[in-house]
């Protein structure tokens, strides 16, 4: 009898515990990113009789948003200027980040206006090939303005080719990450070979504001942070 009841008891702790880790993994996703899923996604572990020792030969790629070439149409009247632009922002890495103002116009707008297109080209060098995770530190306008679109070495393709990214859930407006994801909602791969590649981001409607870029072959990484 006794030990039935401290086998329920030990049945009840691992519940419990399994219900809190349950809830740790939502609160994690539901802040759009923030820490690596697990320390031991950190480098991997040599074996050795002192110990383990872990190495960190991942790749990473950070590119400033605003160190892009922008190619843009001009922005509605209204507005004025280009539709994607390079503004300053005091919680922006670099004081810098790119922005589609609200109302600049879109690729897709309403009847009656013209379509707007605009793209931020970057030139990066991968030196390991692999699969990367793309992930973009965005600042969204709202649920009209929650979505940006990336490629890779597609340069001249039409808009509708690229891969979207953007979050259901834009509230509260603040800077945090996004990643392209899977049907299944993971971290969608990309595979970039040893070579010079071309990355675009898109505009997909108006509102987004762009800060920093991030490439990583780390499985399961989640930006967070600036990335400095
Ligand atoms: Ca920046």
């Amino acid at each position: 009898m006794g030990f039935g009841l401290g086998r329920l008891a030990l049945l009840a702790a691992v519940a419990a515990l399994g219900a809190l880790c349950a809830s740790c993994s939502q609160d994690d996703g539901a802040d759009g990113g923030g820490g690596r899923q697990g320390k031991g996604a950190k480098g991997r572990a040599k074996g050795g009789k002192g110990g383990v020792e872990f190495a960190d030969s991942f790749q990473r790629i950070r590119i400033e948003a605003e160190d892009g070439e922008i190619v843009s149409d001009d922005a509605l009247p209204e507005v004025g200027g280009k539709v994607m632009r390079v503004v300053d922002d005091p919680m922006a890495s670099g004081g810098k980040c790119v922005l589609i103002p609200d109302k600049a116009g879109t690729p897709t707008p309403p009847e009656g206006q013209p379509p707007k297109y605009a793209r931020a080209v970057y030139k990066f060098e991968v030196k390991v090939p692999g699969k990367y995770t793309f992930w973009c530190r965005r600042k969204w306008l709202d649920s009209c303005g929650d979505s940006l679109a990336v490629r890779f070495d597609s340069v001249g393709k039409p808009h509708s080719e690229a891969f979207r990214f953007g979050d259901c859930d834009s509230k509260p407006v603040r800077w945090a990450w996004s990643t392209v994801t899977t049907k299944e909602g993971k971290p969608r791969e990309f595979e970039l070979s040893a070579d010079d590649h071309v990355m675009e981001i898109l505009n997909t409607e108006d509102g987004p504001a762009f800060d920093v870029l991030l490439l990583t072959d780390e499985p399961g990484y989640v930006a967070q942070g600036m990335e400095e």
